[in-house]
C-alpha cells in the first residue's frame, strides 16, 4: 500500500514540505534532490525515526515526461511496420493452424510486446556489423510469430518460409515454434521457451562477458545483453534467482524488460494485487535500477492535472484483476468503475468520450514511453536495469482474445475478427483479402521496407542472428597427459583425483590454458581442486577487498578481478548458466572457450536437467562433470547424495557423450577426444564424465585401445574360447576384475573382460547401424562396435555397473548372447563401500552367482552350482531387496 493512502495528521505541515521540495527540484534538479532525499532519510534513521522505506513508488511511469527524450525515430512510419509485423505474425498462427489444426501457435503474446521489440530493433539492438560488436538479446519465447514476421519484412525468410510456421519437416525446412538454436542454429541465439531460464541464462552471459573483459580476453565496447521475458514467468524461482549476483556484480551491461500483460495463460499473473509493484520491490530490493513503464502518453494530461493526486490514489487502489476487466469491458465500464469513484477524477475525464477513454494507450503500447525506458537503460551505470512495461496481452485482437483468460489458446480468428484487425492496424488489404489472413508485404521501394532495412543497416545488420562457429583452437597432443597416460605406478588414485590433474595440466598450458574456464558450485574442496584457487584465482569483478582467513598458507582463497575460476556459490542452476555462457562463447563472443563445469554428480542431471538440455539445444561446447559419483561408491552421504541415475538423463539428451570412467588414461582419452571434437573440429557437443572418489590402483594405457575407450567398450583380458563374459564399468571395474579371480580361482572358469566407458555411445552406434541395415535390405549389413567386439563369442554377459541396470540395459538387445545386468536401482544409503555394493547386489559375489547362474541357464552347468555358490560366499535369500520400496 502507498503513502498516499495514510492519514494525514497535518495536511498543512505536508504541504509545506512538499512544496520546499518542489523548489528544490525546480532550482536544483532531480538528481540533486534525490541526493538530498537520501540524506534525510539516512539522518532520520540515526534519530530513531523508521522511515517506511518502501521498495515500492507510486504506481506510475517512473520517467516523467519532462524527463522524455526527444523520439528520434520517424513515428508514423514505425507505427505502419509494426503494424505490418503484427498482421504477418497472426497470419501466421492462424494459417498454419488452417492448414494443420492442432498444430498450435501463440498470437497475444507478440501482439502485447510488439511495440517492445519494435522500439529496440529500429533504435537499440546492436546488430551483428555493428562496430562495438553485437548486443545478445533473449526473446520471450511465446513472441517467435512477431520475430518471424519482422524477419520476413526485412527479407529475411521469404512467403514459403514463413508459410512453414511450426511445420520444420516440411520440404523447405519451416520455422520452429519457438527459439530454437539447435533447428534454426543461424537465427536462434537463445533457448527461452522453458520459462525462468531466459532470465538467468542472461544475468550468467553478461556477468561472463564482464569475466572475459576482466581478463583481457575481450575488449570492453558496451554490448549490452537484453532479456524479455513474460511477467507470469517471473514465478519461476529461476526467473528472479540472479537478480542479487547482477546487482552485486554491477552489471550495467544488463537490461531485463519485463511484458507486463498481467495475465499468464489460466488467468490474471497477481489478479488480487499489483504484478508490476510487486517485481519493482523484487527487483529495487535486489539492488536493480526499477523503470516503470506503465501509463502511455494519453494519460499525461490526467497525471499532469491539478488534480492528479486522485488518478494517483485510484490507481493505487486497483488491484490487476481490475485493470484486466477494464481492458474487455471498454470505455463506459471504465468510466463508471475507475473514475466514477471520485467527482474528481471523473470530471477530469469528462471531455473524453467512451471510445476514446477505453483506447487510452498504456505505457509498453506507446513508443515514446518505451523508447525513454530503454534510452535510460543503456545509459545506465553500475546496475543492472529492469523494465517493467505495462501491456495487453492480446493487444488489437478485440473481441476474439484481447485481456481475455482464453487469450493464450486463440490460434484461429474468424472473418469479422480479421477485419477488425485489419481496421485496427490499417493493413491495406480488401474485406476479402483479408478474410484469408494472407502474408503482406509492401514492395521493396515502400516507405516502411527501406525504413526497416536502414535502421538496421544503421545498427549493424538483423537480428536475430547466430554466428556457427568460433575461431578453432589447436588442441595439444595427447602427449600433455602423459602422465594419467602412465597410470598411477603403486599409487592408490580415484578418477577425480585423475581429473583435477588433468584440468591443472590443461589450465598450465601456454596454448590453450587461458581457454579454461573451471566452474564449480561450492565443492572444489571435497573435489580437492582448492589448489586452483591459488594458481589461477577465483573471478570477482572488484578484486580481492578482504584479507582472507587462510591468507598465510599457500593455497589460500584468493579472488581476482582476472581470476579464471568462476566459483558461483551454493547454485547449481547459475553454474549451469555460467557454463552455457562459456560453452556459446564460441558463437556470442567469437571467443572459443572451454568450460568445465564440476559439480556434485546428484545436483547435476537431476536439477538442473532442463538447464542442460537449453545447453544442448543452444549448441553448447564444453565438459559437465559429475564429481563423486556412482551409488555406491560415494558411500557416507546415503540416499539424496548418491547418484545411481544420471547417465539415464545424459543419454536421452541427444548430443550428450556421456562417460563413467575407471582409470585415469580413460580420462585423458576421453577429455582429448572432446577438445579435438568441439574446439578444434567445432562440434556442437557436451562431454558428460562421471567421476569417483573410490582410491585404487591406474593402470597405463595398453596399445590401440583409444579408439575403442572412445567408442564405450574396450578389451582389458583376452581368454581363449571363454565360456562367459564380464562387463565392468566406471568404479565397478574393480569388483568385475575381482569376480574374474574368484571365478579362477573358486569354480574354474576364465572369462573375458571387458571396460564399458560409455553404454550410450554404444546404443548409439548399435541403434544407428541397426536403423542402417533395416532401411538397406539390399546392401551387405554393417556391424556396430558392439558386435564386431563381441560377435566372436556369443557366450552370457554379466554387466555390473553403479548405475540403475536401465542404464547398462541399453546396450542389451545388441550384444550377442544372454545379457544380465547389475545395477543399483532404489535409493541408497550410508553405509560401507562394501555393505552398499552387498545391498546393491553389484559385488563380486554377486557377479559371480550372475555368472554361474547364466552358464547354468546356457546349459554349461548344473543349477545346483549356483547353489554352492550363494553357501560359499554366504548370500542370504533372506536379505532385504534394494528394489522394493
Ligand atoms: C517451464 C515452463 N512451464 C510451462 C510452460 C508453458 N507456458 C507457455 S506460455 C505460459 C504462460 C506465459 O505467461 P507469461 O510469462 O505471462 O507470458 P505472456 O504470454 O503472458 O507474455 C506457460 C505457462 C513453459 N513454456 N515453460
Ligand atoms: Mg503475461
Amino acid at each position: 500500500m502507498s503513502n498516499l493512502n495514510r492519514e494525514d495528521v497535518d495536511p498543512q505541515g505536508t504541504q509545506d514540505w512538499i512544496e520546499s521540495l518542489e523548489d528544490e527540484i525546480e532550482e536544483r534538479g532531480f538528481e540533486r534532490t534525490g541526493h538530498l532525499l537520501e540524506k534525510l532519510v539516512d539522518y532520520a534513521s540515526t534519530r530513531g525515526v523508521r522511515p517506511p522505506l518502501n521498495t515500492k513508488t507510486p504506481f506510475v511511469n517512473t520517467i516523467i515526461t519532462e524527463q522524455e527524450p526527444d523520439f528520434p525515430g520517424n513515428r508514423d512510419t514505425e507505427r505502419k511496420i509494426k503494424s505490418l509485423v503484427r498482421w504477418n505474425a497472426m497470419a501466421m498462427v492462424v494459417n498454419a493452424n488452417k492448414k494443420s489444426p492442432g498444430i498450435g501457435g501463440h498470437i497475444s503474446t507478440y501482439a502485447s510486446a510488439a511495440n517492445l521489440y519494435e522500439i529496440g530493433f529500429n533504435h537499440f539492438f546492436k546488430g551483428p556489423n555493428h562496430p562495438q560488436g553485437s548486443d545478445l538479446v533473449y526473446f520471450q519465447g511465446h513472441a517467435s510469430p512477431g520475430i518471424y514476421a519482422r524477419s520476413y519484412l526485412e527479407g529475411r525468410f521469404n512467403e514459403e518460409k514463413i508459410d512453414a510456421f511450426r511445420r520444420e519437416l516440411s520440404s523447405n525446412g519451416g520455422l520452429s515454434s519457438y527459439p530454437h538454436p539447435w533447428l534454426m542454429p543461424d537465427f536462434w541465439q537463445f533457448a527461452t521457451v522453458s520459462m525462468g531460464l531466459g532470465p538467468l541464462l542472461a544475468v550468467y552471459q553478461a556477468r561472463f562477458m564482464n569475466y572475459l573483459i576482466d581478463r583481457g580476453l575481450m575488449e570492453n565496447t558496451g554490448r549490452k545483453v537484453w532479456a524479455f521475458l513474460g511477467d507470469g514467468e517471473t514465478d519461476e524461482p529461476e526467473a528472479l534467482g540472479g537478480l542479487t549476483l547482477a546487482s552485486r556484480e554491477k552489471l550495467d551491461n544488463l537490461i531485463f524488460v519485463v511484458n507486463c500483460n498481467l495475465q499468464r495463460l489460466d488467468g490474471p499473473v497477481r489478479g488480487n494485487s499489483k504484478v508490476i509493484q510487486e517485481l519493482e520491490g523484487a527487483f529495487r530490493g535486489a539492488g536493480w535500477n526499477v523503470i516503470k513503464v506503465i501509463w502511455g502518453s494519453d494519460f499525461d494530461q490526467l497525471l499532469e492535472h491539478k488534480n492528479g493526486d486522485f488518478f494517483l490514489r485510484r490507481a493505487e487502489e486497483v488491484v490487476d484483476g481490475d485493470l484486466l476487466k477494464y481492458v474487455v469491458e471498454g470505455g463506459s465500464y471504465l468510466r463508471e468503475h475507475f473514475y466514477g469513484k471520485y467527482p474528481e477524477l471523473l470530471e477530469m475525464v469528462a471531455h473524453i468520450n467512451d471510445e476514446d477513454l477505453g483506447k487510452m494507450r498504456i505505457g509498453g503500447h506507446d513508443p515514446i514511453k518505451v523508447f525513454a525506458a530503454y534510452s535510460e537503460a543503456i545509459k545506465t551505470k553500475g546496475k543492472p536495469t529492469v523494465i517493467l512495461a505495462r501491456t495487453i496481452k492480446g493487444y488489437g485482437l478485440g473481441e476474439a482474445g484481447e485481456g481475455r483468460n482464453i487469450t493464450h489458446q486463440q490460434k484461429k480468428l474468424n472473418d469479422e475478427e480479421l477485419l477488425f484487425f485489419r481496421d485496427r492496424f490499417d493493413i491495406p488489404l480488401s474485406d476479402s483479402e483479408a478474410s484469408i489472413a494472407p502474408f503482406y508485404k509492401p514492395k521493396d521501394k515502400s516507405d516502411e521496407i527501406i525504413y526497416i532495412k536502414n535502421q538496421r543497416k544503421k545498427l549493424g545488420g538483423f537480428l536475430p542472428y547466430r554466428r556457427r562457429q568460433g575461431p578453432a583452437i589447436k588442441i595439444p597432443d595427447i602427449s600433455l597427459f602423459q602422465e594419467l597416460l602412465d597410470g598411477s605406478g603403486e599409487r592408490e588414485s580415484s578418477t577425480t583425483k585423475a581429473f583435477v590433474r588433468m584440468l591443472t595440466i590443461l589450465t598450465k598450458d601456454k596454448i590453450i590454458g587461458k581457454n579454461i574456464v573451471p566452474i564449480i558450485p561450492d565443492e572444489a574442496r571435497t573435489f580437492g581442486m582448492d589448489p586452483l584457487f591459488r594458481q589461477l584465482g577465483i573471478y570477482a569483478h572488484g578484486g580481492q577487498v578482504y584479507d582472507p582467513v587462510d591468507s598465510d598458507q599457500f593455497l589460500y582463497y584468493k579472488e581476482a578481478s582476472d581470476g579464471q575460476i568462476l566459483e558461483e556459490g551454493i547454485n547449481e542452476a547459475g553454474a549451469i548458466s555460467s557454463f552455457v555462457a562459456a560453452g556459446t562463447s564460441y558463437s556470442t563472443n567469437g571467443i572459443n572457450m572451454i568450460p568445465f563445469y564440476v559439480y556434485y554428480s546428484m545436483f547435476g542431471f537431476q536439477r538442473i536437467w532442463d538447464f542442460i538440455w537449453a545447453a544442448g539445444d543452444m549448441r553448447t561446447r564444453g565438459f559437465l562433470v559429475g564429481g563423486t559419483a556412482g551409488r555406491t561408491t560415494l558411500n557416507g552421504e546415503g540416499l539424496q547424495h548418491q547418484d545411481g541415475h544420471s547417465h539415464l538423463a545424459a543419454a536421452a539428451t541427444p548430443n550428450i557423450r556421456a562417460y563413467d570412467l575407471a582409470y585415469g588414461y580413460e580420462i585423458a582419452t576421453v577429455v582429448h577426444r572432446g577438445l579435438k571434437d568441439m574446439y578444434e573440429k567445432g562440434k556442437d557437443v557436451i562431454y558428460y564424465l562421471t567421476v569417483e572418489n573410490e582410491n585404487y590402483i591406474h593402470p597405463p594405457i595398453k596399445k590401440g585401445v583409444s579408439e575403442d575407450i572412445i567408442k564405450g567398450l574396450y578389451k582389458i583380458k583376452a581368454t581363449d574360447k571363454p565360456t562367459i563374459r564380464l562387463l565392468g564399468s566406471g568404479p565397478l571395474m574393480g569388483e568385475t576384475l575381482a569376480a574374474a579371480e574368484l571365478l579362477k580361482e573358486d569354480w574354474g572358469i576364465k572369462p573375458g573382460i571387458w571396460n564399458v566407458t560409455s553404454f550410450s555411445e554404444l546404443r548409439r552406434d548399435a541403434e544407428e547401424t541397426e536403423r542402417w541395415n533395416l532401411i538397406h535390405p539390399d546392401k551387405k549389413p554393417r556391424q556396430s562396435h558392439l558386435e564386431i567386439k563381441l560377435s566372436k563369442h556369443s557366450v552370457p554377459t554379466v554387466v555390473s555397473s553403479d548405475y540403475v541396470k536401465m542404464v547398462s540395459e541399453q546396450i542389451g538387445p545388441y550384444v550377442p548372447g544372454p545379457y544380465y545386468a547389475l545395477g543399483t536401482d532404489g535409493f541408497g544409503r550410508s553405509d560401507t563401500r562394501e555393505n552398499l555394493r552387498h545391498f546393491f547386489e553389484v559385488d563380486r559375489y554377486y557377479i559371480v552367482l550372475t555368472a554361474i547362474r547364466a552358464l547354468a541357464l546356457d546349459g554349461k552347468l548344473d543349477m545346483s552350482k549356483a547353489d554352492e555358490v550363494m553357501k560359499k560366499y554366504n548370500l542370504n535369500p533372506e536379505k532385504p531387496s534394494p528394489i522394493t520400496v
